[in-house]
Order: structure tokens, then sequence, then C-alpha cells
């Protein structure tokens, strides 16, 4: 009995069909599909009707393999929504990296108090968290929001499509900051605060709740019978976290992709003074967990910078651009991966190089010290991190998991290693996809719960340990990282 996780990256997409034998995972990649802002009137949006065309392409290959589905569930990034009204999408949703957004969180910010807004839904501050992007469209098109009737995130948008079904999913609904910590439902209050309608929102589902099954529009047209869709943790960090093959109950996991997500699971939020100041976050996690983490920017940089020189028809592979920053001198010069410049797409040589002028460092010029001054800096950020999840969580950890397709750079799993002094423990790889799968099988009752999941992940996925070397060195690298200016 196979089953399909969608996996929806800002970057790729993915199919995966699972198989569950006795206590053994098999996965096997159905479909694989690009994903990426389209730029229109100055603004970024996703191509949703690319994304939907491509979940209905997974599941026709699924069938042409002889891997029909008993079972379908989507993740995706998070903060990203739709809007409703009589039953069609109003507009195609923002991408979060779009400038709309600019100033808002300070805004809604001094109107409500930072500090409320944290002790009411325990998430961090960023710039794109839906909070924002809706109160941005109250500012600027305020006849959207008058008309829609109701709010879906991304996957539960494409759910929709699939099963004629709007159901809400509670890890993905956590990211739009809309979320009470405590109630774990929709804060009404925070919503009539912003000035925006109650109506919007349906109430959360947990993941691994059934949420309808095919369309007989959808079956028909793909050939195929009326597959069960499941909610699942609809966050890809959710799912992602639910992968970690940890066998202690409390472990510190790095999520590595387009973004670094860094931290620990947590049974309560943790929401107090330090909490705040660190900009941490508790979003919701499976298995009724909370998540207790940061956002780092992540492999992001990298990626934009490759994107820079692709534009300027000087084209090298990852693969090529991590052998590059092998080969560049150790211990050039950092960036501060989660400045705000760097959030944006564009010009990363121009920024890097700025950051490093204005902390007094040599700037890089060549590809090979750029991109070693970028992965450098992403594990020195990861030691910083790390202890700041420790002093947050009051734990300590004897070493760090790493999930998700960043662990193909081996150099990077290598180097923070190094820098945290302790090992890493690197797979799966396809981290948010297997979550997914794992839900729906605790949602069909194969699976117990989450703790009987993560062994059977264990048991069915290669772990890579790295061990740390260099001490010294990077000791001396995380001294000197921690006094730049502008950290
Ligand atoms: C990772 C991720 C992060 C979220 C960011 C934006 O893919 O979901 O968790 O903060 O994308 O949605």
């Amino acid at each position: 009995m196979s089953i399909i996780a969608f996996d929806l990256g800002a970057s790729s997409g993915r199919a995966l069909a699972g198989d569950l034998k006795g206590n053994r995972i098999q996965i096997k990649e159905i479909h694989r599909f690009s994903n990426g802002p389209i730029q229109r009137g100055g603004h970024l949006y996703w191509d949703i009707d690319h994304l939907f065309a491509q979940i209905k392409q997974g599941l026709a290959k699924a069938k042409s393999m002889g891997k029909e589905p008993d079972s379908l569930g989507i993740d995706s990034w998070a903060v990203d929504y739709g809007l409703i009204a009589q039953g069609r999408l109003l507009q195609a949703p923002y991408h979060y990296r779009d400038h709309r957004t600019d100033g808002v969180m300070d805004r809604v910010g001094e109107k409500i108090g930072r500090s409320e807004i944290f002790s009411r839904t325990g998430i961090q501050f960023l710039p794109f968290n839906t909070i924002y992007q809706l109160a941005a469209m109250g500012e600027q098109e305020p006849e959207v929001l008058i008309k829609a009737e109701r709010f879906l995130m991304i996957p539960e948008l494409l759910r929709y499509w699939l099963t004629g079904e709007m159901i809400s999913e509670f890890t993905n609904a956590t990211t739009t900051q809309l979320v009470h910590e405590a109630t774990r439902t929709w804060d009404v209050e925070l919503i009539s605060r912003l000035g925006l309608k109650r109506s919007l929102f349906g109430s959360l589902v947990q993941p691994g709740t059934p949420a309808g099954r095919l369309l007989s529009s959808v079956s028909a047209e793909l050939g195929l019978g009326t597959i069960p869709v499941m909610a699942v943790g609809e966050h890809d960090t959710a799912s992602a976290v639910a992968s970690v093959p940890a066998m202690e109950s409390s472990f510190a996991y790095l999520s590595c992709g387009t973004w670094s997500l860094l931290g620990t699971e947590v049974d309560q939020p943790v929401t107090g003074r330090k909490a705040l100041d660190l900009n941490f976050t508790n979003e919701g996690g499976v298995g009724g967990k909370y998540r207790l983490l940061k956002n780092i920017m992540g492999l992001w940089i990298l990626q934009e910078l490759k994107r820079e020189w692709d534009r300027k028809g000087q084209i090298y592979s990852f693969e090529e651009w991590v052998a590059l920053s092998r080969q560049a001198p150790a211990f050039a010069s950092w960036i501060n991966p989660d400045d705000p410049a760097f959030l944006p797409a564009g010009d990363m040589s121009v920024r890097i190089r700025e950051f490093c002028l204005k902390t007094k460092q040599q700037a890089p010029e060549q590809p090979g010290e750029f991109a070693r001054c970028i992965l450098e800096s992403l594990a020195l950020q990861y030691r910083h991190v790390l202890e700041q999840t420790e002093l947050l969580s009051e734990r300590s950890f004897p070493g760090l998991y790493m999930v998700g397709g960043g662990i193909r750079n081996e150099l990077l799993c290598q180097w923070t290693a190094n820098a945290i002094g302790r090992p890493v423990w690197a797979g799966p790889i396809e981290g948010s996809a297997i979550g997914n799968l794992a839900v729906q099988w605790i949602g069909t009752g194969e699976i117990r719960d989450l703790e009987e999941a993560r062994t059977i992940i264990r048991n069915s996925f290669a772990v890579r340990e790295y061990e740390p070397a260099q001490g010294p060195q990077w000791q001396e690298a995380y001294d000197r990282f921690c006094g730049l200016g502008g950290m």
C-alpha cells in the first residue's frame, strides 16, 4: 500500500511514494519540478496554477508506475496564502519575499505592541509573517480583504482544489502569527484588533486528520479512484522536524534547505522576555509539540549568489560553488547571515561586500571567496543559535541532527560539526517528505505515534556522522565572529 507526499519548497517540489513494510519505510521519487517567484507589475507571486498542475502530474505518474496511492498529503513553505470568495481564488498568492510588507511589521508592532504579540502567539518577528502580509493588504488593497470570504494557506488551497473542502491545518497556521500559543487556535482578539474578519479563518485540524477525498472531476481527469487526502504537518519544517531520527526525547535539530531552521522540540512554548529578545519562535509541531527554533537565512544566500553569476553567464553548478569555496582561504571574512539585507532577491555579492567593508573586513572578490564567506558564516551562526537554544530551553545537547536537502553539502555538514565542536548526525535528505509520509501513517493508525515514527525512520535511512575537527581554529574564528560589528 503506497501513499504519496507532496513536498513543495521555495525552489523545487517533489512527490515521493512511500511504502511501509514492517518497521521499514521505502521511498521512491515519483516526480520533481521547479518552483520560483513570478514577477509581475513590480510584485512577486507564486505560480499556483503551475504547482497544482505539477501535483496532478505527480498523481498521474504514480498511477503509470503502478503506485496509485491510498492516501496523499501536501506540505509547503509557510506564511503564504490565497483568499477565496464564492469558491474562487481572488488573486495569485504573493511570494513572502515581495517588498509590499516593507515597514509593516514595525507599524503593527507599534499599534499592538511587540511584546503583546509575542506573548499571545509565541512566534518570532519576521517581516513576511502572514499577519504583516494581511496588514499590508489592508493598507494597499483593502477591497480584496473586503471581498474575501476565506483564508487558505498554500497546501490548504491546493488541497481545496483537489477535494473541494476548505480545511485549515494547525502547524502551518501557527506561522501566521495569528494563533494563540495556549489555546492552539486562532487568536480572535488579535484578529479583530488588526481589523480582519474572523470569518476568514476556519477551525484548525491537527496533523494526521482526514481532509476529504479527490473530487470526482479530478479523479476522472487522472483516471484514479477518489483517493483520501490527509492534513499532515503542512508546514514543511513541521514535517522535517517530525522526520528527525532521534531516539532521545530532547535533541537539537537543523532543517537545512533554502532556510536553516535550528532549535529543539518542547512540550510548552517558551515565551519569556529572553525568547522575545533573541527572536525565537514556538511554531506548532506534530504530535502536540512546539518547535522552539530560530530562522537562519540559510543556503538562500548562496543560491542567490549563484543566480547572480548565472545571469552574468558564468555558470557553475552548486557542487562547483562548494568546491570553489573549499579552495578559497579559510576564515578571511564573514557576514551575519541574518542581517535583513540578505532577505530580498538580487545582488548578493554587493550586499556581502558592503557588510564586510562596514565591519572592517576584507571583502571577497572571487566566487570561491564569496561562497566560503557564506558557508563559514552559516556554520558559525549555527553555533550561535544552538547555544541560544540551550539557554532558552535550559538543556544541553551532545550534537546536532541535520535533515533536508542542504545536507547534500558535505562541506557545510563538516564545518557545522567543527563550528559547534560536537558531532553532526545528517539524514534523511528528504526530511519533509518523509515526515509528511509518517504523519499519514500515524493518521491511518499504521504507526502509533511520533516516537515510533522516528524509530522507524532511524531504521530505514542512513544517518551520517561528522566528527568535529580543527577545534582551536574554529573556536578562535567563533570568538572573532561574535565580535564583528553588525551582529
Ligand atoms: C522553510 C520555511 C520556513 C519559513 C519559511 C518561509 O521552507 O517554511 O520554516 O519560515 O520557509 O515560509
